[in-house]
């Protein structure tokens, strides 16, 4: 028996099922899976740019007759939907496994989504673990699930299931042979004439996955009180057995297709039926689709963020707190970029010249918060410089302010490379920062085409951004230190105003600080200080300043020795303690 989280046992469940070939694109909370995965011995596993790629990575390896994961989180679904749907047309040859890791209550993404509905719409069976023991075995199972019935199969699973951590049963590999590859084209390729029979395959198969889903172990009935039932699946399984012991539970471990007759088995055993869920009423729909009645509950239970057995109590009108709130006392403590973070000045210098900044997602999004509070939107990975391109295409002959987009390095490789290109193309101006830190920080340090690391240290190559930029015609292209406050200010001032008719593209280039963990010795604020708040507006985590006489100091212990903030001293206050005095405090 091993201590797993969910991710964990996800990756052992399908190295023990003979799956050797592992792709994905980080994203929380699906990203430790495929790191998980890379580490067991004959496996092949890589980020991809992003999830639409690795998606079509794994269908190729299926077809060549491989067992494949596929790991991502809930938006990377919507990236990958494309080649999801249409593989749910194609089928499998090996088997194919996709996780879809789904963050009720965005502790990590730019919105809820439940992936449930991915199932539906694209007619893939959906499996369900509650925690980290069926994460591993559903796993292993949908392997054979998805050659059975030659389609893929998601794992959809939530923060919970795949951050906590719970005890696993492991059991043995089994021995996987490469299927053989057959050329067939009514199978794999899908034109009309193609695509229109395995439409009739996939309805056909619906009806068997239908029959299939009532017979399987993973959906089970928990008998207990009479008078309420409840239909749930996943985490919040865990949350209804805390909350109401007394009920008789359809535990779904299968949550597409739902098996008709367990729904109907427990609504016959029960006064009542509700359906607990998080996020959606996905299930809930299903459910009343089937013709069975599903009952309102007593008091309302939140359709936003993630349940809690204190949430559903309340629901059915049993006296407990909804939820339990911190002390109002509490200090907020928002996230912040890291003292001695590259982009730090980027969004300073932003701040300055008041442009519109088309956001992108990536540690840089926190630019957007105050004091730096320089970005105007985010929407989606690639948004960025998409997005700046319609601000530019809208203001267009009129007086505006300057419109510049920011975007990280891994973002960009994930689909901000395709908006330049729609940019460029159709001749639209603004200024690009690609904010290249040489790592996908915002996920934990993961290697991107742009710095040439790959997920099991394979040999590779690093991408030439600039040489990129240049060719597919970018004109004004600059490489910029983003430490450097004076070079930061002057590119982004060449760039939008004697270049602003034009497109540019400045890099800033400087590695993340967590990449290389290497201090310098530490600044400090001396006796010249005259509380004027520059270098508090930086937002750096080591600098604060006192709430009465407005005096900022440095916190040598965060203090990364950076020297951003002593560039903003217009009064000489920021020095460093010298390097021979730093070396025998170190010691
Ligand atoms: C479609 C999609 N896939 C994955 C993610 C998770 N995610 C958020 S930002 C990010 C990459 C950030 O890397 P980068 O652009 O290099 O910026 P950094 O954090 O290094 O500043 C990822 C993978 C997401 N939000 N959306």
């Amino acid at each position: 028996m091993m201590l797993m989280s969910g991710n964990e046992a996800i990756a052992r469940g399908a190295w023990e099922a003979g799956a050797s070939i592992g792709v994905a694109y980080p994203g929380t909370p699906s990203t430790e899976t495929m790191e998980s995965f890379a580490r067991y011995d004959g496996v092949y596993a890589e980020w991809c740019t992003n999830e639409k790629v690795a998606v079509e990575v794994g269908v190729g390896a299926s077809a060549a007759g491989a067992r494949v994961l596929a790991t991502m989180k809930h938006v990377g679904v919507n990236v990958a939907a494309d080649p999801l749907f249409t593989s749910a047309y194609t089928g499998v040859n090996g088997g194919f496994v996709i996780l879809a890791a789904d963050d009720p209550g965005m502790y990590s993404s730019q919105n809820e989504q439940d992936s449930h509905y991915y199932g539906l719409a694209a007619h893939v069976p959906v499996l369900d673990p509650s925690d980290s023991q069926e994460a591993f075995e559903f796993t292993k199972a949908a392997y054979d699930i998805s050659e059975g019935f030659d389609v893929p199969v998601i794992i959809r699973s939530t923060v919970r299931v795949s951050h906590t951590k719970t005890p696993v049963t492991t059991g043995e590999k089994v021995a996987y042979e490469l299927k053989s590859y057959e050329k067939d084209p009514a199978k794999w390729v899908m034109m009309p004439a193609f695509a229109k029979p395995r439409r009739k395959v996939q309805l056909e198969r619906d009806a068997k996955l239908r029959a299939w889903a009532d017979e399987c172990p993973f959906n089970s009935i928990e008998k207990r009180g009479t008078e309420v039932g409840v239909v749930c699946a996943g985490a919040v399984y865990q949350h209804v057995l805390e909350a109401l012991p007394e009920a008789t539970v359809l535990k779904l471990g299968v949550t597409w297709p739902l098996p008709q007759g367990k729904v109907q088995e427990v609504a016959a055993m029960v006064e009542r039926l509700y359906v607990i869920e998080e996020g959606s009423e996905y299930l809930t729909n299903q459910v009343r689709a089937l013709g069975v009645e599903v009952c309102d509950f007593p008091r309302e239970l939140p359709r936003d963020g993630e349940l809690s057995p204190g949430a559903i109590r309340y629901a059915f009108g049993i006296d407990a707190p909804a939820h339990e709130n911190a002390p109002d006392d509490v200090p907020a403590r928002p996230p912040a970029l890291c003292a001695g973070c590259p982009h730090r000045l980027v969004f300073k210098e932003l701040s300055r010249i008041k442009a519109i900044v088309t956001g992108d997602i990536g540690c840089y999004t926190l630019g957007a918060l105050p004091p730096l509070a320089s970005m105007d939107s985010c929407v989606d990975m690639g948004a960025s410089v998409s997005m700046s391109h319609g601000f530019e295409l809208a203001l267009a002959g009129t007086d505006h302010k300057p419109v510049v987009a920011i975007i990280g390095d891994s973002t960009f490789a994930h689909s901000g490379l395709s908006s330049l290109i729609t940019t460029v193309y159709n001749r639209g101006a603004g200024t690009v920062c690609i904010l290249d830190n040489r790592t996908t920080a915002m996920t934990g340090r993961q290697g991107n085409p742009f710095n040439g690391v790959t997920l099991q240290n394979r040999e590779s190559r690093e991408l030439d951004l600039v040489g990129i930029l240049e060719a597919i015609g970018v004109e004004n292209v600059s490489l910029v230190n983003p430490h450097d406050a004076q070079a930061v200010r002057s590119a982004l001032k060449t760039a939008t105003t004697e270049q602003a008719d034009e497109l540019s593209v400045i890099v800033f280039k400087a590695p993340c600080v967590l990449l290389h963990r290497q201090r310098k010795p530490y600044f400090f604020v001396n006796a010249d200080c005259r509380a004027c708040g520059m270098c508090t507006g930086l937002g750096c985590p080591a600098i604060s300043k006192d709430l009465e006489s407005g005096y900022a100091s440095i916190d040598p212990a965060q203090c990364i020795g950076c020297g951003q903030c002593s560039q903003y001293c217009a009064f000489g206050a920021i020095e460093q303690i010298p390097a021979a005095s730093y070396e025998e405090v170190a010691r």
